[in-house]
């Protein structure tokens, strides 16, 4: 049976609380602790913290993703579920850190240069986060060099860029003929997002997936990972 923690912060993400304040969907939940309570609860009463990421925090957030896909939630909802679920990451990532839990690869991700939109991008280093993958967040307006210098800094086979501007798409392309120029191509999986980006834009630019949100972030990235593994 789920230990009553995890499932109260499942729920609690679910509903998008962080702490006591945080306002939830349904009234029952006011006052009470939220994610980040309730993990450091979970911890201190010694449940394993890859319980807590993968039937807590992971499983919520595809709740979350189905609601969304469903039209039941609208992004403000998805956003302070990812914030939720951001915020008790905080907290359990030492524990996971200290529990040997292997991250499944090293994940570089950015908002590309000339461009300052960060929420799209923000949702799926978290997504990413708690599916289990080392999270290398570069921030926004990052450039090609920088992306570089970072994949070969943490020898990571995974790279996201997002994009919410026509003009800084561009970017997008400019990074993967970076990636192309330092013998880093073959090697790393290139994932674009961003509301402006398309199937038919990465396949121009190259890129080697095309996420139409965060979820599809974290279904593709799980199965790059299998295929480089196998
Ligand atoms: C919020 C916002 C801003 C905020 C950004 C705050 C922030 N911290 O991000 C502020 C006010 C700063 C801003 C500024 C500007 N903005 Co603005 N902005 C928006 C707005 C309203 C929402 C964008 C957003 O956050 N969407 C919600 C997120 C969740 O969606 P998303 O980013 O698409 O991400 C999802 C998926 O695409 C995917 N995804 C995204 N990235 C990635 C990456 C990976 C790896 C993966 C797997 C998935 C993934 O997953 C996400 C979640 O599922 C849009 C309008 C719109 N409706 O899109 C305009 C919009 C993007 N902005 C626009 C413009 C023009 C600007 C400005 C130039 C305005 C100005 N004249 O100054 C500046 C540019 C600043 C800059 N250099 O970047 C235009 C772009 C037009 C165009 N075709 O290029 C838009 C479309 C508004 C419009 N209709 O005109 N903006």
């Amino acid at each position: 049976m789920l230990n009553y923690l995890i499932a109260a912060i499942r729920e609690n993400v679910i509903q998008g609380r962080r702490t006591a304040e945080d306002e939830g969907i349904t009234d029952e939940l006011t006052g009470k602790p939220g994610a980040v309570g309730l993990t450091i609860a979970a911890l201190e009463e010694g449940v394993a913290p890859q319980d807590i990421l993968t039937s807590g925090l992971a499983d919520a957030m595809n709740i979350v993703g189905v609601r969304y896909e469903s039209g039941e939630y609208f992004i403000p909802d998805m956003l302070a579920a990812a914030e939720a679920v951001a915020a008790a990451m905080d907290v359990l990532e030492p524990a996971l850190i200290k529990s040997g839990i292997e991250p499944k690869g090293s994940f570089v991700i950015a908002t590309v240069q000339g461009d300052q939109h960060d929420i799209g991008k923000n949702i799926a280093a978290t997504m990413l986060k708690g599916a289990g993958f080392n999270v290398i967040d570069l921030g926004i307006d990052v450039s090609p060099s920088k992306i570089v210098e970072t994949i070969k800094e943490h020898n990571a086979h995974l790279l996201g860029l997002s994009a919410l501007l026509t003009t800084t798409m561009k970017s997008m392309a400019g990074t993967i003929k970076e990636l192309q120029a330092n013998g880093l191509r073959e090697s790393v999986k290139v994932l674009i997002g961003g509301a402006p980006t398309s199937p038919e834009f990465a396949a121009e630019i190259g890129a080697d997936a095309h996420c139409k949100d965060a979820f599809e972030g974290v279904t593709v990235t799980e199965r790059f990972t299998a295929e480089m593994k196998a």
